[in-house]
Protein backbone atom coordinates (compact mmCIF):
# COMPACT_ATOMS: atom_id res chain seq x y z
CA UNK A 1 0.00 0.00 0.00
CA UNK A 2 1.29 3.29 -0.80
CA UNK A 3 1.40 6.76 1.11
CA UNK A 4 0.99 9.52 -0.66
CA UNK A 5 2.12 12.51 0.86
CA UNK A 6 -0.37 15.44 0.63
CA UNK A 7 0.82 19.15 -1.03
CA UNK A 8 0.57 21.13 2.15
CA UNK A 9 2.29 18.67 4.26
CA UNK A 10 4.99 18.36 1.33
CA UNK A 11 4.83 22.22 1.86
CA UNK A 12 5.30 22.26 5.98
CA UNK A 13 8.25 19.83 5.05
CA UNK A 14 9.95 21.82 2.95
CA UNK A 15 9.64 25.16 5.10
CA UNK A 16 10.37 23.44 8.90
CA UNK A 17 12.36 20.62 7.92
CA UNK A 18 10.01 18.37 9.41
CA UNK A 19 6.32 16.43 8.93
CA UNK A 20 3.84 14.22 11.20
CA UNK A 21 1.46 12.40 9.44
CA UNK A 22 -1.38 11.57 12.13
CA UNK A 23 -2.74 7.96 12.27
CA UNK A 24 0.59 6.93 9.68
CA UNK A 25 -0.05 3.41 10.82
CA UNK A 26 -3.17 1.77 11.23
CA UNK A 27 -4.73 0.22 14.82
CA UNK A 28 -3.42 -2.68 13.94
CA UNK A 29 0.19 -1.96 12.77
CA UNK A 30 0.45 0.40 15.53
CA UNK A 31 -0.69 -3.17 18.09
CA UNK A 32 1.61 -5.37 16.16
CA UNK A 33 4.60 -2.35 16.35
CA UNK A 34 3.65 -2.53 20.24
CA UNK A 35 3.96 -6.09 20.79
CA UNK A 36 7.04 -6.33 18.76
CA UNK A 37 8.94 -3.52 20.45
CA UNK A 38 7.96 -4.86 24.48
CA UNK A 39 9.34 -8.52 22.46
CA UNK A 40 12.47 -6.67 21.45
CA UNK A 41 13.11 -5.00 24.87
CA UNK A 42 12.97 -8.23 26.61
CA UNK A 43 16.17 -9.68 24.13
CA UNK A 44 19.04 -11.07 25.70
CA UNK A 45 22.22 -8.90 25.86
CA UNK A 46 24.53 -9.99 22.81
CA UNK A 47 27.85 -8.85 21.63
CA UNK A 48 27.75 -9.07 17.89
CA UNK A 49 23.81 -9.46 17.10
CA UNK A 50 20.98 -6.20 18.03
CA UNK A 51 22.76 -3.60 20.21
CA UNK A 52 21.06 -2.55 23.53
CA UNK A 53 21.60 0.53 25.78
CA UNK A 54 20.68 0.57 28.88
CA UNK A 55 21.16 3.66 31.65
CA UNK A 56 20.45 4.41 34.84
CA UNK A 57 16.97 5.99 35.87
CA UNK A 58 15.43 6.98 39.17
CA UNK A 59 13.51 3.38 39.51
CA UNK A 60 16.91 1.51 38.37
CA UNK A 61 18.55 0.27 35.30
CA UNK A 62 16.36 0.74 32.17
CA UNK A 63 16.85 0.04 28.53
CA UNK A 64 17.44 3.17 26.73
CA UNK A 65 17.39 2.11 23.25
CA UNK A 66 18.01 -0.90 20.81
CA UNK A 67 19.87 -0.77 17.71
CA UNK A 68 20.40 -3.27 14.49
CA UNK A 69 17.15 -4.82 14.97
CA UNK A 70 16.06 -5.86 11.32
CA UNK A 71 18.53 -8.79 10.76
CA UNK A 72 16.54 -10.45 13.95
CA UNK A 73 13.05 -9.67 13.25
CA UNK A 74 11.09 -10.29 9.80
CA UNK A 75 7.73 -8.11 10.84
CA UNK A 76 10.42 -5.13 11.90
CA UNK A 77 11.90 -6.28 8.60
CA UNK A 78 8.87 -5.89 6.51
CA UNK A 79 7.71 -3.16 8.38
CA UNK A 80 11.08 -0.94 7.70
CA UNK A 81 11.66 -1.85 3.98
CA UNK A 82 8.63 -2.62 2.34
CA UNK A 83 5.49 -0.41 1.90
CA UNK A 84 4.46 2.76 3.04
CA UNK A 85 7.17 3.85 5.44
CA UNK A 86 10.27 3.76 3.09
CA UNK A 87 7.81 4.78 -0.23
CA UNK A 88 7.36 8.18 2.19
CA UNK A 89 10.87 8.97 2.81
CA UNK A 90 11.38 8.53 -0.84
CA UNK A 91 8.91 11.13 -1.74
CA UNK A 92 10.15 13.16 0.71
CA UNK A 93 13.95 13.03 -0.81
CA UNK A 94 12.66 13.05 -4.49
CA UNK A 95 14.34 9.57 -5.40
CA UNK A 96 14.23 6.47 -3.90
CA UNK A 97 15.40 5.82 0.12
CA UNK A 98 17.03 2.38 1.78
CA UNK A 99 17.43 2.12 5.11
CA UNK A 100 20.94 3.49 6.88
CA UNK A 101 19.72 2.48 10.57
CA UNK A 102 17.18 1.64 12.89
CA UNK A 103 16.57 1.74 16.70
CA UNK A 104 13.80 2.24 19.48
CA UNK A 105 14.12 4.52 22.20
CA UNK A 106 12.37 3.45 25.33
CA UNK A 107 12.88 6.60 27.46
CA UNK A 108 11.19 5.07 30.66
CA UNK A 109 9.47 6.94 33.68
CA UNK A 110 12.59 8.86 34.60
CA UNK A 111 14.61 8.09 31.59
CA UNK A 112 16.87 11.21 30.23
CA UNK A 113 16.55 13.51 27.72
CA UNK A 114 18.53 14.15 24.57
CA UNK A 115 20.58 18.34 24.06
CA UNK A 116 19.84 20.04 21.34
CA UNK A 117 21.42 18.72 18.12
CA UNK A 118 21.55 17.72 14.44
CA UNK A 119 21.94 14.11 13.38
CA UNK A 120 23.78 15.04 10.55
CA UNK A 121 27.51 15.04 12.56
CA UNK A 122 26.18 11.56 14.16
CA UNK A 123 25.58 9.49 10.75
CA UNK A 124 28.99 10.01 9.01
CA UNK A 125 29.03 8.15 4.92
CA UNK A 126 26.13 10.46 3.72
CA UNK A 127 25.77 13.53 3.05
CA UNK A 128 21.69 13.65 3.47
CA UNK A 129 19.11 11.60 5.39
CA UNK A 130 15.44 11.67 6.34
CA UNK A 131 14.22 10.03 9.67
CA UNK A 132 10.89 8.90 10.20
CA UNK A 133 10.17 8.36 13.84
CA UNK A 134 6.75 6.34 15.14
CA UNK A 135 5.09 6.93 18.46
CA UNK A 136 4.42 3.26 20.46
CA UNK A 137 3.01 5.37 23.33
CA UNK A 138 1.74 9.06 23.02
CA UNK A 139 4.08 11.33 23.44
CA UNK A 140 4.01 14.87 25.59
CA UNK A 141 6.24 17.59 26.33
CA UNK A 142 5.78 15.41 30.04
CA UNK A 143 7.13 12.08 29.13
CA UNK A 144 9.71 13.83 27.23
CA UNK A 145 8.25 14.07 23.08
CA UNK A 146 10.75 15.89 20.70
CA UNK A 147 10.84 19.75 19.98
CA UNK A 148 12.21 21.20 16.87
CA UNK A 149 13.52 24.42 16.10
CA UNK A 150 11.48 25.09 12.96
CA UNK A 151 13.49 26.78 9.40
CA UNK A 152 17.06 26.30 9.84
CA UNK A 153 17.53 22.63 8.24
CA UNK A 154 19.14 24.24 5.24
CA UNK A 155 21.20 26.05 7.00
CA UNK A 156 23.78 23.19 6.66
CA UNK A 157 25.62 22.75 10.59
CA UNK A 158 24.73 25.59 12.92
CA UNK A 159 27.15 26.22 16.12
CA UNK A 160 28.40 22.90 17.33
CA UNK A 161 30.00 22.35 21.15
CA UNK A 162 32.68 19.90 21.52
CA UNK A 163 30.41 17.01 22.19
CA UNK A 164 28.70 17.59 18.50
CA UNK A 165 25.23 19.39 19.62
CA UNK A 166 24.17 22.57 19.33
CA UNK A 167 26.10 25.02 21.63
CA UNK A 168 23.84 25.51 24.44
CA UNK A 169 23.94 29.96 23.89
CA UNK A 170 22.81 29.44 20.46
CA UNK A 171 20.19 26.50 21.32
CA UNK A 172 18.58 29.14 23.92
CA UNK A 173 18.09 31.78 21.62
CA UNK A 174 16.24 29.46 19.39
CA UNK A 175 12.12 29.05 18.82
CA UNK A 176 11.50 25.48 19.93
CA UNK A 177 8.03 24.07 19.39
CA UNK A 178 6.93 20.67 20.91
CA UNK A 179 5.65 17.91 18.60
CA UNK A 180 2.99 15.53 19.79
CA UNK A 181 2.30 11.99 19.06
CA UNK A 182 -0.37 9.44 19.07
CA UNK A 183 0.66 5.80 18.67
CA UNK A 184 1.11 5.30 15.18
CA UNK A 185 1.55 8.55 14.22
CA UNK A 186 4.97 8.99 12.18
CA UNK A 187 7.13 12.16 12.39
CA UNK A 188 9.46 12.52 9.10
CA UNK A 189 12.46 14.98 9.58
CA UNK A 190 15.53 16.24 8.73
CA UNK A 191 19.25 15.46 9.47
CA UNK A 192 19.67 18.89 9.77
CA UNK A 193 16.91 19.68 11.44
CA UNK A 194 17.66 20.99 15.12
CA UNK A 195 15.74 18.75 17.81
CA UNK A 196 16.13 17.97 21.28
CA UNK A 197 13.51 16.35 23.98
CA UNK A 198 13.31 16.77 27.55
CA UNK A 199 13.68 13.61 30.50
CA UNK A 200 10.34 11.31 30.97
CA UNK A 201 8.97 13.09 34.14
CA UNK A 202 6.02 10.41 34.12
CA UNK A 203 5.04 7.05 35.39
CA UNK A 204 4.64 5.06 31.38
CA UNK A 205 7.20 5.08 29.01
CA UNK A 206 7.36 7.14 26.06
CA UNK A 207 8.72 4.23 23.47
CA UNK A 208 9.26 6.06 19.71
CA UNK A 209 10.51 3.85 16.56
CA UNK A 210 13.54 5.75 14.76
CA UNK A 211 14.21 5.03 11.26
CA UNK A 212 16.99 6.93 9.24
CA UNK A 213 17.07 6.21 5.78
CA UNK A 214 19.52 8.05 2.98
CA UNK A 215 19.10 8.08 -0.88
CA UNK A 216 19.22 4.77 -2.27
CA UNK A 217 21.91 5.74 -5.06
CA UNK A 218 24.41 6.52 -2.12
CA UNK A 219 24.83 3.13 -1.42
CA UNK A 220 23.73 0.84 0.96
CA UNK A 221 25.63 1.82 4.08
CA UNK A 222 23.68 -0.08 6.94
CA UNK A 223 26.36 -2.14 7.81
CA UNK A 224 28.97 -0.22 7.42
CA UNK A 225 27.51 2.30 10.00
CA UNK A 226 27.15 -0.35 12.65
CA UNK A 227 30.52 -2.10 11.81
CA UNK A 228 32.06 1.77 12.33
CA UNK A 229 29.85 2.69 15.28
CA UNK A 230 30.40 -1.13 17.70
CA UNK A 231 34.50 0.31 17.24
CA UNK A 232 33.43 3.48 18.29
CA UNK A 233 32.02 2.79 21.19
CA UNK A 234 34.01 0.04 21.94
CA UNK A 235 36.64 2.72 22.31
CA UNK A 236 34.80 4.84 24.06
CA UNK A 237 34.05 1.95 26.52
CA UNK A 238 37.84 2.42 27.53
CA UNK A 239 37.78 6.48 28.15
CA UNK A 240 35.57 8.36 30.79
CA UNK A 241 33.14 10.14 28.50
CA UNK A 242 30.31 8.42 29.72
CA UNK A 243 27.96 10.81 27.49
CA UNK A 244 29.13 9.43 24.12
CA UNK A 245 28.04 5.58 25.02
CA UNK A 246 24.71 5.77 23.03
CA UNK A 247 26.01 7.43 19.95
CA UNK A 248 28.79 8.70 18.27
CA UNK A 249 27.92 12.54 19.37
CA UNK A 250 27.15 13.50 23.06
CA UNK A 251 23.82 14.28 22.96
CA UNK A 252 22.04 12.15 25.43
CA UNK A 253 21.63 13.63 28.87
CA UNK A 254 20.75 10.52 30.87
CA UNK A 255 23.07 8.48 32.56
CA UNK A 256 24.34 5.39 30.76
CA UNK A 257 24.39 2.15 32.55
CA UNK A 258 25.62 -1.40 32.33
CA UNK A 259 22.52 -4.03 32.14
CA UNK A 260 21.67 -4.55 35.92
O1 LIG B 1 13.95 9.88 21.72
C1 LIG B 1 14.20 11.06 22.02
O2 LIG B 1 13.67 11.63 22.96
C2 LIG B 1 15.17 11.86 21.20
C3 LIG B 1 15.97 11.02 20.29
C4 LIG B 1 17.01 11.69 19.48
O3 LIG B 1 16.96 12.87 19.18
C5 LIG B 1 18.11 10.87 19.03
O4 LIG B 1 18.16 9.67 19.38
O5 LIG B 1 18.98 11.40 18.30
Amino acid sequence: MTTTILPEQLKAWETTGYVKLPGFLTPTETENLRQWVEEISEWPASDNQWMHHFEQTPFGVKPARTEYILGYHTGIRQLLTEGKIIESAGQLMGEPATLYKEKINYKYPGGGGYAPHQDAPAYEFIKNHITCSIAIDAATPENGCLFFAPGLHQQGLLHLDEHGCIEPHFALSLDWEPVLMQPGDALFFSSYAPHKSPPNKTEQPRRTLYLTYNAAAEGDLREDYYADKRRSLAEVGQTSDEKLKISKIGHFDGKPAEQS
